[in-house]
């Protein structure tokens, strides 16, 4: 039905005239505000590492990882330019340390997440303890604790990182602080975390203080333990191939409040069955190659390569040989706020 057109000029006034004190009428947008499903607003994208490489070693000659603070690429989402953010409400960039740099200590609310991309060897401090890292670890640095990274190794070192930047930034609750010296004071010798929390045993007086795992290495030689074990154990998920998340073994929880991370399997040939869920998500590969269908557009991948899939969109994973993904979301902010919705379409 067509507006009459009298009533059309006495709403715009109306409007107008509403408009001076701030207010502004409903029903000219509540499909939008109200959405019968999400529209993401934002697309999928990959990252080729073959051609970000270059630039990001080009950026190595450009400033130092001290002058920087942090000697990162952004990876922006193609429709979110100008926001350093690759979906609504996470950031990812692409770290690197050379050998001898040392990136100062600071501390902020927000937290972060590394996935080693290349290089062994350079260290992250967490509170006054290092651990060393190695291709295919997952490292956190939760809010507001000191870190600071160094590389003491003989090759450059590159890391995904991970933060709720975007989510600290939406509830204006960002606050940072610098050290008072580069690299802070070795209080505990490194591996004191993994003796405490990481082998199914805790400090026998330690209760948990927030959500935060209390393990801030998860390497790689163990996950992909796991699931190698799993492969064993029985078939793999028809949508996911075997998958994992990693955990706050002191909780059952995600190792971060706002960012879910995950690994998984996917054999050789294997194709996975079409899913799609509400968390917008960042994946690194690992191992091996193939592509990935994300709603009509398709990625071809290799390990080091990096993609995003939006919310609510299709994805279905073709590796061409037995591959191995990492990829983080924020499914457990969702998870917590009741509002994280999947659909698999599999049949039963
Ligand atoms: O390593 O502390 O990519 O504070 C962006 C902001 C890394 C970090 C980033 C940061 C860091």
């Amino acid at each position: 039905m067509s507006t009459p057109s009298t009533g059309g000029n006495a709403r715009r006034d109306f409007y107008e005239r509403i408009g001076g004190l701030s207010m502004a009428p409903l029903w000219e947008q509540l499909h939008q505000l109200v959405p019968p499903q999400p529209k993401p607003g934002y697309v999928a994208a990959h990252w080729d590492y073959a051609q970000v490489r270059p630039f990001l070693m080009e950026s190595g000659s450009l400033i130092t990882a001290k002058e920087a603070v942090r000697r990162v690429l952004i990876l922006e989402n193609p429709s979110l330019r100008g926001t350093a953010c690759v979906t609504p409400t996470l950031y990812a960039g692409l770290q690197l340390i050379l050998p001898g740099e040392v990136a100062p200590s600071h501390r902020h609310t927000q937290s972060a997440l590394r996935f080693i991309v290349e290089g062994r060897g350079a260290y992250t401090a967490v509170d006054g303890e290092r651990t060393l890292m190695h291709e295919g670890d997952f490292v956190i640095t939760p809010s507001w604790t000191w870190h600071d990274h160094g590389n003491d190794s003989s090759g450059p070192m590159v890391w995904l990182d991970g933060l709720d930047i975007p989510m600290v930034a939406l509830f204006n609750a960002g606050f940072a602080e610098n050290g008072a010296d580069d690299a802070q004071a070795v209080i505990a010798p490194s591996g004191t975390a993994d003796a405490r929390f990481a082998s199914g045993l805790l400090p026998v007086d330690w209760r948990p203080g927030g959500q935060t795992s209390p393990i801030f290495n998860y390497p790689y030689s163990r996950t992909r333990e796991a699931l190698r074990g799993l492969e064993r154990a029985g078939p793999p998920d028809p949508c996911h191939g075997w998958k994992l998340r990693y955990v706050n073994p002191a909780t059952g929880g995600a190792p971060i409040a706002t960012m879910g991370t995950f690994m998984q399997l996917l054999p050789k040939g294997f194709e996975t069955a079409p899913y799609r869920s509400t968390d917008g998500t960042v994946f690194s590969v690992v191992e091996g190659e193939g592509e990935t269908r994300i709603g009509d557009v398709t990625v071809r991948w290799r390990p080091r390569d990096h993609f995003v899939v939006p919310s609510w969109t299709t994805v279905v994973h073709r590796p061409s040989s037995e591959a191995v993904l990492f990829s983080f979301s924020d499914r457990p902010v969702q998870e917590r706020l009741d509002l994280w919705r999947e659909q698999r379409l599999v049949d039963a």
